[in-house]
């Protein structure tokens, strides 16, 4: 690093002091914390975000957003070259680089990890790292401390995206290193052609898509995703989307609306209720980075039916099995190839979803929570489902099979264009680029969701019959250290604290069809309990009982 460069960091970062007392960790998905406590981390996840795309020579995301965070709290997370989550191998640098005491420690890190990693900090290379964020009040200030932290890296340029969800930054970033120049409109013209291409692939018999049928409501969380999906909605033909809780609405972001809420607590957001009974209704959270679906009842008790990533999953999974089926049958494709089909769930997937997708004969893999995580492994398949219970997942496609399909689509472009087999494979090329590849994203998501069901003609209230979830029941307990919680096998069970573990299988074994399970939470300052049993009030007792033990073997003293 040269003498510029040295003093450029060391003046520029002695305007960010880090907080005192404070500890902070890269997380599930990136650092999330107060806002008043984030100036300081932002900046210096710029200077990352810099040093990432001098390393790739690739063009980077910095996303500032707190997802499903109550609108106090702010984050910082970053897209790598392909638009997935930042490579774990950075995650300790990231840490590193947040908790520095003063800049001339930040200056000793950074020096070190350059020269570990071979980055070339010579003012030559020319680094770019793509700037997005939420709704959030905090987000231009730090946006501001993102952009300085990007510019005192020498030959790096912080280009504003505006406010965007999350899925969006990530696809831009991902587009961009594929050599397109994207803007916004590039995003929505995509999804909403391939949506209408799909549409018309429907057969005219399949299709019962009239009537009440036709029309969603969605929960925009008071985010950012209402915003976007009016004007995503307004390209489209059949299909009425009337968005409330857009962030245009005057509500409180994610405050008794999103799907956070909607799914942990099984209750309609606020803005809902019995007037909307029979229609389809989904929610998406503060970022727009999950989404679930869910049907309130014709009598007015709050309650809804759930309908979560893990029936969006299920669901996905038969339209693609179905589709791969044709294309097998067909005689007019050759060199039938049998494509590998996985599914990629956590241990919040209710049981229920995963007897289901077994049945159906589909390979199911769990990993721990974390779209990192789900996203790895979701990419080793040519066709890879990954879905969180809460909403968050897409549909990955490799780059071979999508060069298979395309193959396949020429070679019966003679003949046999009316055949199932080319339908199915113009299909499946049309979910490829509808769906987000290189996250999840509430918006494509949907729009998947709503051509499924219009070529299924099923109604919301048939797509929630696939299985019948177990009861189950969410909880967090307040610990006074959560990282005291070590957790293995997919996050199923307890290594430390010693004796928690068996605590919990006790506990669990009173119960028919019981499951239980603790985990520190990366995204809150809590441990998640989650619960199964084969009645609502065994897993409300199940999940209680075991927040008490969680209290008790860590913590404040009042679960
Ligand atoms: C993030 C992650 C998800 C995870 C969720 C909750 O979602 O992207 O993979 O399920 O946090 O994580 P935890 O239980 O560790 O708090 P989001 O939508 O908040 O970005």
């Amino acid at each position: 690093m040269n003498d510029e460069q040295q003093s450029l960091l060391l003046s520029s970062s002695s305007r960010f002091s880090p907080p005192q007392g404070v500890k902070l960790s890269y997380g599930t998905a990136g650092f999330r914390a107060d806002a008043s406590l984030l100036p300081s981390t932002v900046y210096r996840v710029g200077i990352l975000a810099a040093l990432r795309s001098l390393k790739t020579g690739s063009i980077i995301g910095l996303m500032i957003t707190a997802s499903h965070n109550k609108v106090s709290d702010n984050g910082v997370k970053i897209a790598d070259p392909n638009g997935g989550m930042l490579s774990q191998h950075w995650e300790p640098f990231a840490d590193a680089l947040a908790n520095a005491p003063s800049p001339q420690h930040l200056l000793l890190l950074i020096n070190e990890f350059v020269a570990k990693e071979g980055i070339l900090m010579d003012g030559v290379s020319q680094a770019e790292v793509l700037l997005g964020r939420d709704t959030r009040p905090s987000g231009d200030a730090l946006f501001e401390a993102a952009r300085q932290g990007v510019t005192s890296v020498v030959g790096a340029v912080a280009t504003d995206m505006g406010i965007l969800t999350t899925p969006q930054l990530h696809w831009m970033v991902r587009a961009r290193n594929k050599g397109m120049q994207v803007s916004e409109q590039d995003y929505f013209e995509q999804l909403s052609s391939s949506f209408r291409y799909l549409e018309d692939l429907i057969p005219a018999e399949k299709s019962k898509f009239d009537g009440l049928n036709n029309k969603v409501i969605v929960d925009g969380s008071n985010g950012v995703g209402g915003v976007k999906l009016k004007v995503l909605g307004s390209l489209l033909n059949a299909l009425v989307i009337e968005v409330r809780n857009s962030s245009e609405d005057g509500g409180v972001l994610n405050d008794g609306v999103g799907a956070d809420y909607v799914q942990k607590e099984k209750v309609a957001p606020h803005g809902f209720g019995s007037k909307d009974a029979g229609i389809r209704c989904a929610s998406l959270d503060g970022d727009a980075d999950r989404l679930v679906y869910f049907i309130v009842p014709p009598e007015s008790s709050g309650r809804i039916d759930l309908v979560d990533g893990d029936k969006i999953l299920s669901l996905f999974a038969v339209f693609i099995r179905e589709q791969l089926s044709f294309l097998n049958e067909n005689e007019g494709i050759k060199n039938s190839h049998q494509a590998r089909l996985g599914v990629v769930q956590t241990a919040y997937a209710n049981g229920a979803s995963t007897n289901y997708l077994k049945q159906l004969g589909l390979e199911v893999n769990f990993t721990p929570t974390g779209v990192k995580y789900l996203h790895e492994k979701a990419a080793e398949f040519d066709i890879g489902i990954y879905f969180e219970a809460n909403g968050h997942g897409t549909v990955l496609f490799s780059e071979s099979f999508v060069g298979w399909l395309e193959a396949r689509t020429k070679e019966i472009s003679s003949g046999s264009n009316g055949s199932e087999g080319k339908k199915a494979a113009l299909r499946l090329l049309a979910v490829s680029k509808l769906i987000n590849q290189a996250v999840g994203d509430a918006l494509s998501g949907l729009l998947l969701v709503e051509v499924i069901l219009q070529y299924m003609g099923w109604s919301i209230h048939r797509w929630n019959e696939l299985y019948h979830d177990l009861p189950s029941r969410q909880l967090k307990v307040k610990v006074a250290d959560r990282n005291a919680v070590i957790t293995a096998n997919a996050e199923t069970v307890v290594v430390s604290p010693p004796g928690l573990q068996e605590a919990i299988n006790a506990e669990t074994g009173k119960y028919h069809q019981g499951r239980c399970f603790v985990r520190p939470s990366g995204t809150e300052d809590v441990v998640r309990v989650y619960a199964e049993a084969s009645t609502q009030e065994a897993a409300d007792t199940l999940a209680n009982s075991v927040a008490k033990l969680v209290d008790q073997f860590l913590g404040l003293g009042s679960s």
